[in-house]
């Protein structure tokens, strides 16, 4: 609880982190004290739907009950060993996640981002130790748009300049290539030291950038050909998001590696995950990769009850299909009827509209703070972009509810 009572309002708490916070974001002026399903409350009471789901890890909603329930029981009882030990949560879990997704292994770490990091770190080793490419001479394939994170490894293979910008030197060792494109792929992949090929199904942060049906799975059996490793950054498609468990199975292949984070724990706590064979997994040996915190029994056991509520509460299947609902209704009444959207896109829930304004990112902004007047919550991105990823739990009849509100306020605008 917050002790110190002179604090009450939004501002306050803006205020706060405004004078001792990093100024590393720019967030909409909503300050939220609790959350339930698909709902968040403001400091001030004001209730909202929540159409980010802190940014694809609430797929199962705020505060589910049998994530709480595990993260209580096991909180009790051991949180954090460290790997120098065995403990009696992790071995189930490991058994329990790659049972899941069909792969033999799992190397659980924390955040998304070192997802990525141990992904890439595992291709290197395979290359050198399977493949034979000589010594630091590994090659990964990156495309253009892609986002994995914040960390020196991630922004250097970024096209993006507010990640990059400033923080250079970059890793060495990437090559970057356009995204979409199978023939560059396929001049890039003449190259023998070429070890591994990562991206994500759909570009979250470049706006959910969907490609062109056939390019994943064209992609990889390229990949193939050329005994390089498909990663997949399903950290922000996967676990139910797209409509499928996978974003990947939608053009019915599995990744050679896949990186998982954000759903993996309900947004309970920061768990994440890669999966891969034997062949790539066994690679590292003891001391070569690893995380205080990765693998704890906390994690583990919150883990298994995320993925747990995914399967019994068929999230994969509600998001196909109110996804289909929701893109119906943005392209009827929205785009075809309003010069303020352009298009919309996306699979299952994992949407996006584009604001017709190409010249300065402040109407989108603006749209998003009078969403927020009308209670829902969403963020513009890439200036003209909002992204539309509420909680997978939703029920037709507040996905509807939502619709209206999104319709009702483009109606506001335009006046
Ligand atoms: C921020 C967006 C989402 C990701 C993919 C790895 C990571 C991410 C595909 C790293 C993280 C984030 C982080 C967040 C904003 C965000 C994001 F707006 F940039 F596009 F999700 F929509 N791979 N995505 O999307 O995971 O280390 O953060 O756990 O504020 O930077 P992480």
């Amino acid at each position: 609880m917050i002790q110190d009572t002179s604090l009450r309002t939004s501002q306050d708490f803006i205020a706060l982190e405004d004078q001792y916070g990093a100024h590393n974001y720019h967030p909409l002026p909503a300050v939220l004290e609790r959350g339930e399903g698909v709902f968040l409350w403001d400091v001030e009471g004001k209730k909202y739907y929540d159409f980010l789901a802190a940014y694809s890890a609430v797929n199962q909603g705020h505060c589910h009950p049998h994530i709480l329930k595990a993260l209580h029981e096991q909180s009790q009882r051991l949180t954090l060993t460290s790997r120098a030990f065995y403990n009696n949560v992790l071995g189930p879990y490991e058994k329990f996640i790659t049972n899941f997704f069909g792969f033999d292994r799992v190397l659980p770490m924390n955040t998304g981002v070192e997802g990525g990091e141990t992904a890439v770190k595992l291709c290197r080793k395979w290359a050198y130790e399977v493949k034979g490419v000589p010594t630091n001479q590994a090659k990964i394939l990156f495309v253009t748009g892609n986002f994995w994170g914040r960390t020196l490894g991630a922004i250097s293979s970024s096209t993006d300049p507010s990640s990059t910008g400033g923080f250079g030197p970059y890793m060495p060792g990437y090559e970057i290539i356009p995204y979409n494109n199978l023939n560059a792929l396929e001049e890039a992949l003449q190259d023998e030291n070429v070890a591994g090929f990562m991206v994500e199904p759909i570009q979250g942060e470049a706006g959910v950038v969907v490609p062109d049906e056939g390019y994943l799975r064209s992609a990889y059996e390229l990949c193939h050909k050329h005994n390089v490793l498909f990663i997949a950054d399903e950290v922000q498609t996967g676990i139910a998001r797209t409509g499928k468990l996978l974003a990947c199975e939608h053009e019915g292949f599995k990744p050679d590696i896949l990186v998982l984070g954000k759903a993996l724990s309900g947004g309970v706590m920061p768990v994440s995950a890669v999966l891969t064979s034997d062949e790539v997994m066994l690679t590292i040996k003891p001391g070569e990769h690893g995380s205080t915190f990765g693998g704890n029994p906390l994690a583990c056991a919150v883990g298994m009850a995320a993925l747990e509520v995914v399967r019994d509460e068929k999230l994969a299947e509600n998001a196909e299909r109110l996804g289909r609902i929701f893109r119906d209704r943005m392209q009827k009444e929205v785009v075809e009827k309003h010069e303020l959207v352009t298009l919309v896109r996306g699979k299952g829930l994992l949407n996006a509209i584009v604001i017709n304004d190409t010249q300065d990112s402040k109407t989108a902004w603006n749209f998003c703070l009078q969403l927020k007047e009308n209670g829902l919550l969403a963020k513009p991105t890439h200036g003209n972009i909002i992204r539309f990823a509420p909680p997978l739990i939703m029920t037709e009849e507040q996905l509807h509810d939502c619709c209206d509100i999104i319709e009702r306020t483009v109606r506001e605008f335009e006046r």
